[in-house]
């Protein structure tokens, strides 16, 4: 097992990015190596429980309020409906069930609904996750009690990119929900997006950020900016895709016990990025066609990807390459 640290410096990190590709790769990969089984994916599958008309002003989201990106807004979904998606993502495979509201911070109304949701999901044998904005502390311990297993809150960047990106939160609220979920004893769920005009300097911060954590996050997703019509950030410079491996690698090598979530952007990445991803440390992702609002790979695709790389789901499911194979999906 490797050391954990929290105590890294930003040019250390700047260091570790800077490393001629393949020995950053190479590193990345013997530290993943030695504390998971390399052919192994976790698998989580979303869905959107509440859609659209949120207030804050994050201009990489079609959900915003302030973005004119033509997203109907929807209700919070009853519970009915949860079950039935929960279900198929069980059928389908998926060991966690992450559920995502667009809000900036839950009423004790709408989180009362939601924790009947997340035990609804509970007693169907699945991890639960749940991503609903800012969180006070009194309501993080609400959901341990039901046995909450994740909060996801991302950081998305580096503090000092941050108010360039969103102006009705600060880096410090973020943080402040954070420290809520981990002392609630919920499992933290926290990373980032890349693409959205930031240096390298800004993902060694944002990385650094997220390891020196009091506990790093034990899951951290990487989204690549899916870019969204009617938003600020729509059709800006895409991120060369080997920044984006380097990133995962870093992730992997700063925080080598934390699930690194290969998340948003797959639609645009073909099958090699994706492998390379995966041998650079990422040993998570979101398996399904939809992510929140916007598109994911096809089931049927990342089946394909999982048996040409020999892959399995991590504890078993329909990803399972022997059935695949059975099957001749490969
Ligand atoms: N409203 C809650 C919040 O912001 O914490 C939860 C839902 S929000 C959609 C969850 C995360 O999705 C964001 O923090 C961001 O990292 C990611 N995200 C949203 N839109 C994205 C996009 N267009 N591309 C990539 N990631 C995105
Ligand atoms: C995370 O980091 N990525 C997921 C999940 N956490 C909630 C969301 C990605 C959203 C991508 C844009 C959309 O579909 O709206
Ligand atoms: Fe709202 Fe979350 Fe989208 Fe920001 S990322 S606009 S908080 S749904």
């Amino acid at each position: 097992m490797s050391v954990l640290r929290n105590d890294w410096k930003t040019n250390e990190i700047e260091s570790l990015f800077n490393l001629p590709f393949n020995d950053l790769i190479f590193k990345s990969h013997t530290i993943h190596r030695a504390n998971f089984n390399p052919n192994e994916v976790q698998i989580s599958t979303l869905l959107s429980i509440k859609t659209g008309a949120c207030p804050e002003d994050c201009s990489y989201c079609s959900q915003s309020s302030k973005n004119d990106t033509g997203l109907e807004r929807e209700r919070l979904l009853e519970l009915q409906e949860v079950i039935s998606a929960a279900s198929e993502a069980k059928e389908n495979g998926a060991t966690r069930f992450c559920m995502g509201a667009a809000w900036r911070n839950p009423t004790d109304k709408s989180l009362d609904k939601v924790i009947d949701m997340i035990k609804a999901v509970k007693e169907m044998g699945m991890e639960t996750c749940v991503t609903l904005g800012m969180l006070e502390e009194s309501q993080a311990k609400k959901l341990k009690e039901v046995g909450l297993d994740y909060y996801n809150h991302n950081l998305d960047t580096s503090p000092e990119f941050y108010g360039t990106v969103i102006s009705t939160r600060t880096y410090q609220d973020r943080l402040d929900t954070l420290s809520n979920v981990r002392d609630a004893g919920i499992n933290v769920c926290s990373g980032g997006i890349l693409g959205m005009g930031e240096t390298r300097r800004d993902r060694a911060r944002l990385l650094q950020e997220l390891a020196n954590l009091p506990q790093a996050p034990e899951s951290v997703p990487i989204n690549d900016l899916v870019q969204v019509k009617g938003t600020p950030l729509d059709g800006i410079d895409k991120l060369d895709p080997f920044e984006f491996i380097r990133t995962i690698a870093v992730a992997r090598i700063l925080m080598p016990t934390s699930y690194v979530r290969l998340s948003a952007g797959r639609t645009e990445m073909n099958d090699e990025m994706q492998a390379l991803c995966f041998f650079a440390g990422a040993n998570s992702m979101f398996y399904g066609d939809r992510l929140l609002t916007t598109d994911n790979p096809e089931e049927s695709d990342d089946q394909k990807l999982f048996s040409r790389l020999d892959i399995q789901a991590e504890k078993g499911g329909k990803l399972d390459v022997d059935t695949l194979k059975e099957k001749q999906i490969a």
